[in-house]
């Protein structure tokens, strides 16, 4: 049976295990078969950055842009996907090496809002209005090298910008606390809520929560969702997993800790989340994979299924009673055997 979440992931998560100390060691996968991954294992929606969608973006005039981009939507209709979300790339350009949003360069500033305003406009044409903005460089190597005040202003100047610009458009921040930045700016769902109350349009602000995220700011990511629903602004989420507070992992979701992934679930579930937004997997194959090396994907989509099992079949009412007898080690027996399948 189906468990009535619908599932995403992004073109980068297929991909050809560079990483820092070594190079590429699989072949790049042509989009044709990116898309297969989608259809073969039943994905729904796709993530898309601007760039994803109009390649060399920079160097083109609106009118070719805008026909890329219908380009892509017809080709997006023609596998039956939907672009769950759009997201401009403001991290790999040399105007945004030290930001852009809080750079100390005017120009780079303006460079990063235009191309956020614009993908907002290529939302319309992929037909979402989410647009999620990950602030990948806006934080510091040495703290020294910018004043903080003036960098939370020019966050919000920035939010207020993109909101001005398109009328409809909702934007989900995605917190992280560090790399590539030492140390970076909104590192937490908590600071996503607090800037989204000092734009013009707070209701047209929220937050989307990566687990690893979560993790590598030592919180945990099933609080964080609840927070966030809490406050109804979970607007996504990317789901992975991470081992401990070191560089970002991106491992296959509920791989490394298993006990968070069922509770990510029963936040998710409490929540009627499944109604609410998509289940995108922000995962990485491991570099040792053979190409093309997609498994991690329907790998993922299987332990949230698997989980999502668990959760519904969970006792709650005995769980309610060890709570009542404010028995926890009892409850917690009850967790580990559910989890091993003991019950
Ligand atoms: C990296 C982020 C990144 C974003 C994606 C969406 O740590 O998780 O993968 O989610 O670029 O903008
Ligand atoms: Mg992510």
């Amino acid at each position: 049976m189906s468990s009535g979440y619908r599932f995403s992931f992004g073109p980068w998560n297929i991909h050809e295990g560079a990483d820092p100390f070594g190079p590429m060691v699989r072949s790049t996968v042509d989009l044709a078969d990116k898309f297969k991954v989608f259809k073969d294992h039943g994905f729904d929606a796709i993530m898309l950055h601007d760039d994803d969608i109009v390649p060399d973006i920079d160097s083109k005039s609106a009118s070719q842009i805008e026909d890329e981009a219908k380009a892509y939507r017809q080709l997006l209709d023609d596998q039956g996907l939907v672009a769950e979300i759009v997201a401009p790339r403001l991290w790999e350009d040399a105007r945004g090496i030290d930001g852009p949003l809080t750079s100390n360069d005017l120009a780079a500033r303006q460079w990063g809002i235009d191309r956020a305003k614009r993908t907002a406009d290529l939302g319309d044409i992929l037909g979402t209005d989410l647009l999620v903005l990950w602030l990948a460089r806006e934080g510091t190597y040495i703290r020294e090298s910018k004043n903080a005040l003036d960098s939370h202003r020019y966050l919000i100047d920035s939010l207020n910008a993109i909101l001005e610009h398109h009328p409809k458009i909702r934007i989900a921040i995605e917190p992280k606390p560090n790399e590539p930045m030492d140390q970076m700016y909104i590192p937490t769902i908590g600071h996503v809520m607090g800037l989204a109350h000092e734009t013009v349009d707070p209701s047209r602000v929220g937050g989307l929560i990566e687990t690893a995220h979560s993790q590598l700011a030592g919180l945990c990511p099933a609080d964080d969702m609840a927070y966030a629903l809490s406050l109804n602004k979970l607007w996504g989420v990317h789901l992975n997993d991470q081992n401990g507070m070191k560089y970002d992992q991106d491992k296959s979701f509920a791989a490394a800790n298993l006990r968070t992934g069922f509770n990510q679930i029963r936040v998710l579930e409490a929540a009627g989340y499944k109604d609410i937004g998509m289940v995108a997997f922000d995962v990485k194959a491991m570099r040792t994979q053979k190409g093309p090396a997609t498994s991690h994907l329907p790998n993922s989509k299987r332990i949230f299924e698997l989980l999502v099992e668990r959760v519904r079949s969970f006792d709650q009412n005995a769980a309610d009673q060890c709570i009542a007898n404010r028995d926890y080690e009892a409850l917690e027996l009850m967790v580990m055997e559910h989890l091993l399948g003991a019950s």
